[in-house]
């Protein structure tokens, strides 16, 4: 039994349509504030350096992390643009989507938590 829904009031009997654009919309807004954090310097662009910094957690390693940056980096100027994350992200975002999501309730969560414990 998974009752755990007391959150939404009414549940997924309309569009799903909708509900797709509005994940995808919110990925993507994830998505752009990772880009605004990761970009230090503020120019609107990741350098390697910048790409590096942010996403080198262990999870990727710099050859891999190297490559993904070359892939997106299809104007080779070896800085992603945001129409160039847009571009690349939005032909793959079927596959972060979920993650992202995911994502976003973790964030939500430990908030809940650090809410919480912090008395
Ligand atoms: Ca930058």
């Amino acid at each position: 039994m998974e009752d755990s829904r007391e959150t939404s009031p009414s549940s997924n009997n309309s569009s799903e349509e909708l509900s797709s654009a509005l994940k995808l919309s919110k990925g993507m807004s994830i998505f752009l504030d990772i880009l605004r954090r990761a970009d230090k310097n503020d120019d609107g662009k990741l350098s390697f350096e910048e790409f590096k910094a942010y996403f080198a957690d262990g999870v990727l390693s710099g050859e891999e992390l190297h490559e993904l940056f070359h892939t997106i980096d299809t104007h080779n100027t070896n800085n992603l643009d945001t129409e160039e994350l847009c571009e690349y992200f939005s032909q793959h975002l079927g596959e972060y989507e979920n993650v992202l999501a995911a994502l976003e309730d973790l964030n939500l969560s430990i908030l809940k938590a650090m809410g919480k414990t912090k008395k």
